[in-house]
């Protein structure tokens, strides 16, 4: 059976990344209908072998400090916090992300912070975890859909990383982008499946926010390297605003002059400010913002409606940096 071959006698493994290129590098063309069933049954052996090897895994990672930011609240299950996902470039669905993402490559991966800075930086995969103290971190995380997480990350604060750059006096925003590759992420190659954003996902937030001790870089969750569908190999974490601030698998981190585009705000700017503090005051147009659906064990909507809290809880570290300027404008 020439089908019955083993992995290493055909074609370097980057071959084997997707059913097609098999189907290519075994010179079967247009296989399936024509072929007996048995045969077929040895194809699908071989794209499921394929399939466990590129599975992503996470790997346990050490921390230093452990500082809890959402004390006498429950944190949200493990399982939920990695199934209940917004990731439009795995497609718009909330089960979406976590069900197409597992073959995600992060290794090698390559995070520029550049710009306004004195020296820039390049980190590889290994390197967040390893220059840098990680520290955990449980924050509240409320999404503009009004539902809310207590999650247990692992990072460091994004103004370390800043001050190893050295911001120079025209550094007034912080620019992020995510990584383009359509050929691992769906909804960057269909404008349907990604839900009409246009990619790269970009982000933005003023030096004062960057530098703010809350504004967090998360390579991990409960312990371990993040899972894909969380943002794999690394993303922000801005707890006082709603989550589509806390941008994933990020490439780039560009200190600007200018305040940069939002890919939210891009795509629907009555609706998607760019400082999207978390504010009860403020609703959405469509939806109100004064509470929020926590998830806990069970389904989104047997989660308990509670109270939502100015700047998600956080305004005693962060209010300051909004003094005088009119939060409903600017929401
Ligand atoms: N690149 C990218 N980052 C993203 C998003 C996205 O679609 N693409 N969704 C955002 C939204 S709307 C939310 S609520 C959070 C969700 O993070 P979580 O899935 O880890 O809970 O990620 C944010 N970061
Ligand atoms: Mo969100």
């Amino acid at each position: 059976m020439p089908w019955h071959i083993n992995d290493s006698e055909i074609t370097p493994e980057a071959v084997f990344k997707d059913r097609r290129n098999i189907v290519k590098a075994l010179g079967l063309g247009a296989v399936g209908a024509s072929m007996p069933s048995a045969a077929q049954a040895d194809i699908f052996d071989l794209f499921s072998k394929d399939k466990e090897k590129k599975k992503f895994v996470t790997q346990p990672l050490a921390f230093t400090k452990d500082t809890n930011y959402a004390k006498d609240e429950i944190v949200t299950p493990y399982n939920k916090v990695t199934t209940h996902n917004n990731f439009y470039e795995f497609g718009t669905s909330k089960k979406a992300p976590a069900q197409n993402s597992q073959e995600f490559q992060v290794e090698p991966w390559s995070l520029v912070i550049d710009g306004e800075v004195e020296r820039p930086i390049t980190l590889g995969y290994d390197d967040f975890t390893k220059l840098m103290e990680l520290e955990q971190r449980t924050y509240r995380m409320r999404c503009v859909e009004a539902w809310s997480m207590v999650i247990p990350w692992l990072g460091f604060p994004l103004a370390t990383l800043l001050k190893r750059a050295g911001v120079t006096s025209k550094g007034k925003y912080v620019a992020f982008e995510t990584l383009h590759d359509p050929e691992q992420m769906p909804g960057q190659k269909n404008r349907f499946l990604g839900g009409g954003i246009h990619y790269p996902y970009v982000e933005g937030l003023t030096i004062s926010e960057a530098m703010n001790d809350l504004t967090f870089m998360a390579v991990g969750l409960y312990g371990k390297s993040l899972p894909p569908q969380n943002g794999a190999p690394i993303r922000l974490v801005v707890p006082w605003k709603y989550g589509f601030k806390s941008i994933k698998s990020v490439v780039r981190i560009r200190v600007t002059s200018q305040r940069p585009p939002t890919s939210w705000n891009q795509l629907a700017a009555n609706e998607y400010g760019f400082y999207a503090n978390v504010n009860p005051a403020v609703d959405h147009p469509r939806w109100s913002q004064a509470s929020e659906r926590r998830i806990a064990e069970g389904g989104l909507f047997s989660a308990k409606r509670i109270p939502t809290l100015p700047f998600n809880g956080y305004g005693d570290q962060v209010a300051d940096l909004y003094r005088g300027l009119d939060l409903r404008k600017n929401f």
